[in-house]
This record gives C-alpha cells, sequence and structure tokens, in this order.
C-alpha cells in the first residue's frame, strides 16, 4: 500500500473533502505496516472497498417554521461498511454538517463499532439544519419530514441510527414516533430510545462514563488515577456532562466547560448542582456556556477562547472536530498535562496529535475513547431483540468492562519498543483487521 498516492486518488475523486481525507490518512498511515504484512488484503482490494462508502442516500428536508414559512434543508445517510454487522452510527444536526464532515464521521465509526466487540457495521447521517433557537414544534416537524424520506433506508437489522451534536433524546422521540407510524413496527431501529419505549439505562451518560472508564485505564499505565487531578472539559452537551459526572466521582475535580463563545473556568469545580445547571443550559436550546459565570461564584469567562490554556493534570476534549490545535497542545505540555483523552470525535488535529505524542504524554484516540456511547446503543440493540431490560448495574458493568477491553486491544497493538502505548495505532490496527478478515471471507462485494 502507497498511502500518498491512495490520498492523492481520493483527492481528485472528493476534491475539498478535508475532513474525510484527514480521518482516512490517519487510518492509512497506522495500519500500513499491518496491511502490507498480509498480501491477501492487497490481492482483495481492502483498502480501495474501505475508503468509499457502500452507499450514500442524500435527501431534501422540507419543513415549516411556526410561522408558516416554508424551509429547506440537506438530509444524508452514509452506509458505509456493514461487514460485521448492521450499520450503526449516529445522526447531527448542526449548520456545519456537510458530505465531508459526515464520511469522516462514518468512516472513523467502523472501526470504533469494531472495537466495541459487538456486531455493529459503520454508518453516519444527520442534516445541516440548525435545532438552535427552534420550537419544539418546530424540531418535531423538521425530524418528521427528515424520517419521513429515510425510513425506507433504515431498520433494526439493515441500519439502526442514533444522537449526536444537535441530536439527544427530544429527537430521537419524534424521528422514532415517525418510522413507528410510517413502518407500523415497534422494532429496534434507533438507540437512545426513551426508557419507557425501549431505551436502554445508561446510554444518555455511557459516552462521557465510557471515556473517563478508558482515561482511567491510560492513567493506570503510568501508576496514576482520576483522584485529587484537575481536569479541562470542552463542549457542555451530551458528552461532557457523563465526563463531568464520573470523573467528579472519582475524585477528580472539573475546573472548564466550553460553548462556541468560549469557555468558563471555575476553580472550585464543576460537580453537584452545577453540573445540573449545565443539563438545564443545555436544554434552554440556547448554545452559550457564559451564563455558568453568571450563576456561580468565582466563576471567569474568557470569551472565545479554549480551555486547553488553564493548568490541568488530564485534558478532555467533548465538542467537535479539530477543536485542539498544535499551540493548545503546546500549551497542556508546557503545563505539565498527563493525559489528553478525546470525548468527541477527531477533535485533536493531526498537528496536535504529532506534538502530544512526540512527548510520551498520553493520548487516546476519539474512536477508542468515546466507543462507549455506541457500545451502549449496541447493549440496548441485544435488550431490544431479546425484549428485555438490563439494570443499571447490569449496563454500566457491562460498558465498563468493553472500554477496558477496548484499552486491552490498543495496548496489545499500540505498545512500541520503549513502552510508550501509540494508541492511535493500537486503536486503528486492532478496529481494521476485524473489519478485514470479515470482507474476506464474505467475497469482493
Ligand atoms: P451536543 O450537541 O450535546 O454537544 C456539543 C456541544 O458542543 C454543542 O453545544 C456545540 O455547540 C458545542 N460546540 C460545538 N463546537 C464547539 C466548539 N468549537 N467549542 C466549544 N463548543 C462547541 O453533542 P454531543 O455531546 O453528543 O457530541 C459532542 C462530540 O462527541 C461530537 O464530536 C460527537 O461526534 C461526539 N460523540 C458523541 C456521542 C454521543 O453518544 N452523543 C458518542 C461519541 C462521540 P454548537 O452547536 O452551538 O456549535
Ligand atoms: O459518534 C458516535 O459514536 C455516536 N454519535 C454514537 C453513535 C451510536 O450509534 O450510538
Amino acid at each position: 500500500m502507497n498511502v500518498d498516492q491512495i490520498i492523492l486518488n481520493l483527492e481528485k475523486k472528493h476534491p475539498g473533502e478535508k475532513e474525510y481525507l484527514q480521518a482516512v490518512k490517519e487510518v492509512l498511515e497506522s495500519i500500513e505496516e499491518t496491511y502490507n504484512e498480509n498480501p491477501q488484503f492487497e490481492t482483495a482490494g481492502i483498502i480501495e472497498r474501505l475508503v468509499e462508502p457502500d452507499r450514500i442516500f442524500t435527501f431534501k428536508v422540507p419543513w415549516t417554521d411556526d410561522e408558516g414559512n416554508a424551509h429547506v434543508n440537506l438530509g444524508y445517510r452514509i452506509q458505509f461498511n456493514n461487514a460485521i454487522g448492521p450499520y450503526k452510527g449516529g445522526l447531527r444536526f448542526h449548520p456545519s454538517v456537510n458530505l465531508s464532515i459526515l464520511k469522516f464521521l462514518g468512516f472513523e465509526q467502523i472501526f470504533k463499532n469494531s472495537l466495541t466487540t459487538l456486531p455493529m457495521g459503520g454508518a453516519k447521517g444527520g442534516s445541516d439544519f440548525n435545532p438552535k433557537a427552534k420550537s419544539k414544534s418546530e424540531i418535531m416537524r423538521f425530524c418528521q419530514s427528515f424520517m419521513l424520506e429515510l425510513w425506507h433506508n433504515i431498520g433494526a437489522e439493515t441500519d439502526v441510527p442514533a444522537g449526536d451534536i444537535g441530536v439527544g433524546g427530544q429527537e430521537i422521540g419524534f424521528l422514532y414516533g415517525m418510522y413507528k407510524k410510517l413502518a407500523r413496527k415497534h422494532t429496534g431501529v434507533l438507540t437512545g430510545k426513551g426508557l419507557n419505549w425501549g431505551g436502554s439505562l445508561i446510554r444518555p451518560e455511557a459516552t462521557g462514563f465510557g471515556v473517563v472508564y478508558f482515561a482511567k485505564e491510560m492513567l493506570g499505565t503510568i501508576g496514576e488515577t482520576f483522584k485529587g487531578k484537575t481536569v479541562a472539559l470542552s463542549g457542555f452537551g451530551n458528552v461532557a456532562w457523563g465526563v463531568a459526572q464520573k470523573a467528579t466521582e472519582l475524585g477528580a475535580k472539573v475546573v472548564t466547560l466550553s460553548g462556541p463563545d468560549g469557555f468558563v473556568y471555575d476553580p472550585a469545580g464543576i460537580s453537584g448542582e452545577k453540573i445540573e445547571y449545565m443539563l438545564e443550559l443545555r436544554a434552554t436550546n440556547e448554545d452559550i456556556v457564559r451564563p455558568y459565570s453568571y450563576e456561580f461564584e468565582n466563576v471567569e469567562f474568557h470569551q472565545d477562547k479554549h480551555p486547553w490554556e488553564i493548568k490541568v493534570d488530564i485534558a478532555l476534549p467533548c465538542a467537535t472536530q479539530n477543536e485542539l490545535d498544535i499551540e493548545d497542545a503546546q500549551k497542556l505540555i508546557d503545563n505539565g498535562c498527563l493525559c489528553i483523552c478525546e470525548g468527541a470525535n477527531m477533535p485533536c488535529t493531526p498537528e496536535a496529535i504529532e506534538v502530544i505524542q512526540k512527548h510520551k504524554i498520553l493520548y487516546g484516540p476519539g474512536k477508542a475513547a468515546n466507543a462507549g456511547g455506541v457500545g451502549t446503543s449496541g447493549l440496548e440493540m441485544s435488550q431490544n431483540s431479546m425484549k428485555m431490560n438490563w439494570t443499571r448495574k447490569e449496563v454500566d458493568d457491562k460498558l465498563h468492562q468493553i472500554m477496558k477491553d477496548i484499552h486491552h486491544a490498543c495496548k496489545t497493538h499500540g505498545t512500541q519498543k520503549d513502552g510508550y502505548i501509540d494508541y492511535v495505532k493500537g486503536a486503528n490496527i486492532s478496529g481494521f483487521i476485524k473489519v478485514a478478515n470479515a470482507m474476506l471471507d464474505q467475497g469482493i462485494v
């Protein structure tokens, strides 16, 4: 395999899809050696078949606002690879959504889902619809229109969407309601459902809990724990919430939160009622974090800045892609940060990752560290199939074990000669081998 040549060819075919090309390049670079040691992969064209999605659905989503005005957004579903199980991955509603972003997310999802040890293929979808400042009925009409088009292409054994940025429990409810009406079936076609209608306990906090479980394993490799550590967190959404809760429970102090308007620094720590407040802030459907600094004492608000300038022991980016660049990474390193572990998908730029790894600092890539979200979606699918509900403890124990197993797989495939664990390599190789072997078994399709 010649990675540069493959990327060049992809750039020609898909010009301007920078996030997609960034994600593909990272994976190919880290699996190159393994790939070349297995000539059967080359003969079967595994890479050529893996980097292109099986299919992409693009559709128009018309909806009316509360004043009766018509609007049109674009909807997408990218079914990337189903070698090891039904297509599985979230839906993102955000104005920045485009094909490149969804292709990067769908591609990453293949390896992430493989790492979970559960039978799930990779997919992603969403829309450039902005749910912020929309009324509940506007969001409902949008979700219904989105599902009116999508429902033909999904199913409990075919493709199982879930949430991502801008899609939480409320949106999954509206999407599910419309699916059920059209299909006349009550099946596990979506995950992140409400507890009364097929959802799983722990799913809302699973991604965040999983990130902390994974970071805990990472810290263990250098004889450290969360106890007494300071943590910088970005974002204040679904993922950030679970992280704040679990990190606090393990004895750490979370000192930052961020939104697109800037970040808040709360040296006393964001726990208890402050986490509740963070949830309320999100529920207002506004996207700003500044009100937190009015609500609590001795909190600083830093407009248009990233939290990575604060001196902390652990950094957990949980907002969005490419939100931590080389300068941010350098600041964290200069301030003695021990561990950077990704709650979001691809939040660190390639240059940031390079400098973090050069300094031999613990670095956990999103596809391993945030896999607890989709892992617990997989557990929701199992419960739906069995028509049974596991207890909170049962689901949490299974999630914890999944994160430990992912850490073990990363360590097995990523430990370098000097003992440093290259988690990027470990996660990519481990995720890739399973999918590649499944594709080999199944012939050229
Ligand atoms: P949410 O929509 O709940 O929260 C994301 C929040 O981050 C939004 O408030 C968003 O604001 C904000 N944000 C976006 N860009 C920035 C930025 N540059 N700086 C600071 N804040 C920003 O989404 P989730 O918590 O679900 O997702 C967060 C990340 O985690 C994403 O990368 C997602 O792909 C990933 N993830 C999510 C999983 C899940 O189960 N939900 C599972 C695994 C990964 P705004 O919309 O105004 O930009
Ligand atoms: O990026 C992700 O893994 C998610 N948004 C969760 C996907 C899922 O199907 O639960």
